[in-house]
């Protein structure tokens, strides 16, 4: 972090305005040496009017905004160059700031020395990047609560308490003598950690909030050929998305397409009708519709209710995952009695007369909770914390289930030393290098 770096930090191409950012211990030197005048003892938080000049030529005409440490993004000097916009004014003054002994930004790394420097935590840090990305209103919002504190209050919370656990059960330990301390028992510690496993419980749903807002859902359509899969993603999508025929095997390869609901992105996936067949082709496309069966948030298995049931149908209705399937009895307009021997979600409805698809999207919303996603949408988002979440989580559950076995107190200690660290994890308290690295790899160049 010696070094003083510089970048680009808007989007290069023609447009008004772009920002080149420098920051380091040298920004202000190297910005007076290409600067019309010294801005060494300028005020700091100010703007500057003036051009930059390189061997007496005048390359621009610029305002500068003044930041002096430590209130800056990156708690260190910032200078960043308002100049006219295009590639070819940016780039030579970048090309000026490097010639006079900045170093060109990795990606990620002003955001990087804000998190090294103590400005942000990891998950604020990591929200930025993530912000910069949002193509949803609802992704925006989620990263703009990560950088806004609340989720690091949550979990710095947790740690205080298991901090000052596991203290008075050291204290207790080595000074058994001091009786004024707070002597942890077993009653007063099933108590603090249910308190604690609630709060992480809290957490854990929440990523998984959080994976919906990011990832967005997906939706396999599945079924025998002719149910009317494709039609069923038509008329979700509104467009003529995929090839519809009454001749069994239109479909042979997935068709994706997404819709938006209540914000969240519904990812539709219409696949192949899955029979017994002997074309290679549909036979692989068949594969590929099993397979999404699989990678599915939920699955949407489609009847045809203008025929009966048979024995094609029965084995799909035992193929299809019970906790994650809806079923959807399409051609309900020229319907006939169907008797269907299942507990899983039913949605009648047809793509001729258009009916019981807004049906089936409010059992989405509910299914998934849509509704109260969008609530609060402070939430942990990406693997990296979902994992460190559900660690977190797995080890206070493990103090609880030594603690019932009679497992003494001090051995607990270790279980809450695990949820602790895991939890620092989540907000960069204690870091591997290695993950850093990767993760502001990511990142734009300037941010
Ligand atoms: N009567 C009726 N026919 C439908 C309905 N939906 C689709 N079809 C017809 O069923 C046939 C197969 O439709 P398609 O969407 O290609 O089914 P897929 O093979 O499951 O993808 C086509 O002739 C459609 O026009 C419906 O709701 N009612
Ligand atoms: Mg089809």
């Amino acid at each position: 972090m010696e070094d003083t770096i510089c970048a680009i930090s808007t989007s290069l191409g023609v447009g008004a305005i772009s920002i080149v950012r420098v920051t380091g211990p040298e920004t202000l030197n190297i910005v007076s040496e290409i600067f019309s005048s010294d801005i060494k003892s300028s005020e700091s938080h100010t703007i500057k009017y003036g051009h930059i000049v390189d061997s007496g030529e005048v390359i621009d005409e610029v305002l500068l905004m003044i930041m002096k440490a430590p209130k800056t993004y990156t708690k260190e000097d910032i200078v960043e160059i308002n100049c006219h916009g295009g590639i070819n004014t940016t780039n030579k003054i970048l090309e000026v700031l490097l010639k006079h002994g900045c170093r060109l930004a990795e990606p990620g790394e002003f955001t990087k020395r804000a998190y090294l420097n103590g400005r942000i935590n990891l998950l604020e840090a990591e929200a930025v990047g993530e912000l910069i990305k949002a193509k949803s209103d609802s992704k925006r919002k989620l990263s703009l609560n990560q950088i806004g504190g609340n989720l690091t209050k949550k979990i710095t919370g947790i740690r205080e308490i298991l901090v000052s656990l596991m203290a008075n059960i050291e204290v207790n330990i080595d000074y058994p003598e001091y009786t004024d301390n707070l002597i942890i028992t077993e009653g007063l510690l099933k108590e603090k950690l249910a308190v604690i496993s609630r709060e992480l419980a809290s957490l854990v749903k929440g990523a998984k909030y959080g994976k919906i807002v990011n990832n967005g859902i997906n939706v396999a359509i599945v079924g025998k050929p002719n149910v009317g899969k494709s039609s069923i993603l038509n008329h979700l999508l509104d467009e003529q998305k995929a090839i519809v025929t009454d001749i069994a095997g239109t479909t042979r390869d997935i068709i994706e397409g997404t819709i938006s609901l209540n914000g969240i992105e519904v990812n539709l996936i219409d696949t192949a009708g899955i029979h017994e067949t002997n074309d290679l082709v549909e036979s692989l496309g068949v594969q590929k519709s099993l397979e999404s069966i699989e990678n599915a948030d939920v699955v949407l298995l489609v009847l045809d209710g203008s025929r009966a049931i048979d024995d094609e149908d029965k084995d799909l209705l035992n193929k299809v995952p019970k906790d994650k399937t809806i079923i959807f009895i399409n051609k309900s307009d020229s319907l006939i009695h169907q008797d269907i021997d299942t507990d899983l979600s039913l949605v009648y409805g047809n793509t001729m007369e258009v009916d019981g698809l807004d049906k089936l999207k409010d059992k989405l919303i509910e299914y998934f909770d849509i509704n109260s996603i969008n609530k609060d949408l402070t939430y942990l988002s990406n693997a990296r914390q979902t994992d460190l979440v559900n660690k977190a989580s797995n080890a206070l559950q493990e103090g609880l289930n030594n603690l019932e076995k009679g497992i003494p107190i001090d051995l607990i200690e270790s279980n809450l030393k695990d949820c602790f660290d895991y939890l620092g994890q989540i907000i960069g308290d204690t870091y591997d290098e290695a993950v850093i690295d990767r993760l502001f790899q990511n990142f734009c160049v300037g941010k």
